[in-house]
């Protein structure tokens, strides 16, 4: 991310399964019971938000459904810098990847700190769908379908302190098993951060899943972070440790390149990488440039987080 321009999508059109595809296997999992019970309410909320026209995308996404990025993308095509720099190095280093047992740390300005089993957070049976626009800051994008739970449910559980006003979040640091972590692309651990307000908003979200399946490790199993209205890179993989505190915290992409990487990221077209233009983005799978919306879409629901904020100093 920081020393490449903009890639090109390797993968040509002709290898990606086509949409009806995964509509086929939606279809056959949803006949074995295998999906979450929320999905057939998810899509009914979206269809209502969607009647609402404009640029609003509804919290589940279900009007995004028809421009799903095929699976095989989704789990081949990542950023994992932990895993190796390259788009295609993720999934195969990532391989023997052991997320079994998992703890997630909780510390700081917090009324519950302890070490936390991921099961602690995750019940199968509540697992949420949500169909969200994934733009990364190199300017691709993908419509993702993760399953998970609201970010808020974890901290309303771990209480948090009156004087909290920020989460940091870190992932996993194991050169052993993280081949990446001998090269110093960016300071090690990985770790990112939000106002505690964001972090509260409905549309944050803890991915355990993707595509109605346990999230592979390439995308940052057993528990990633997803703010849909952010470039990715907010979205922190593999998370081990939750930080509570009222200072904003550091965050990798800022100390790599404080000029290029704000602490806030809100995608935004109208305030351009030194390096190119966040005006457009290409959809993986796709030739043509798409227009970037502003917050990726979710201005309607995002916006008032952010008001009296000059949003091009705070990038
Ligand atoms: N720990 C960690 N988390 C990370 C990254 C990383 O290199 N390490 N890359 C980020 C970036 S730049 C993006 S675009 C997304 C990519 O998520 P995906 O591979 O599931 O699409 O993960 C983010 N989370
Ligand atoms: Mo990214």
């Amino acid at each position: 991310m920081l020393i490449r321009i903009t890639p090109e999508h390797p993968i040509p059109s002709s290898e990606i399964t086509p949409e009806g595809v995964y509509q086929d296997r939606r279809s056959f999992l949803k006949d074995a019971g295998i999906l979450g019970v929320g999905l057939a309410a998810t899509l009914a909320a979206g269809k209502q938000a969607g009647a609402q026209g404009g640029q609003g995308t509804s919290i589940g996404g279900a009007e995004l459904k028809g421009e799903l990025t095929p699976e095989e993308d989704v789990t081949s095509y990542n950023n994992f810098y932990e895993f190796g720099t390259g788009k295609d190095d993720p999934k195969p280093n990532a391989k023997n990847f052991k997320t079994k047992p998992w703890t997630i740390k909780v510390e700081g300005m917090v009324a519950k700190p302890a070490t936390y089993s991921v099961e602690d957070f995750v019940s199968p049976s509540k697992l949420e769908d949500r169909i969200y626009r994934h733009r990364c800051v190199e300017a691709w994008s993908m419509v993702v379908p993760w399953q998970g739970f609201p970010m808020a449910d974890f901290i309303k559980k771990v209480q948090p302190t009156a004087s909290a006003k920020y989460v940091e979040f870190t992932t996993l640091n194991d050169p052993k098993q993280m081949p990446g972590l001998r090269f110093p692309v960016l300071e090690w651990p990985y770790v990112e951060g939000l106002r505690l307000d964001e972090a509260m908003h409905p549309l944050a979200f803890f991915v355990t899943g993707v595509y109605g399946k346990t999230l592979p490790n390439q995308n940052g199993a057993p528990l990633r972070i997803v703010m849909p209205w952010k470039y990715g890179f907010k979205g922190g993989k593999s998370i081990v440790k939750v930080r509570f505190t009222d200072k904003e915290p550091r965050t990798a992409w800022n100390i790599a390149a404080p000029d290029e990487y704000g602490f806030y990221a809100n995608v935004n077209p109208e305030v351009d990488h030194p390096r190119w233009t966040q005006a457009r983005e290409r959809r993986i799978g796709e030739l043509r440039r798409r227009e970037t919306l502003m917050f990726n879409g979710y201005g309607s629901q995002v916006a008032s987080l952010y008001s009296g904020l000059d949003l091009k100093k705070n990038y």
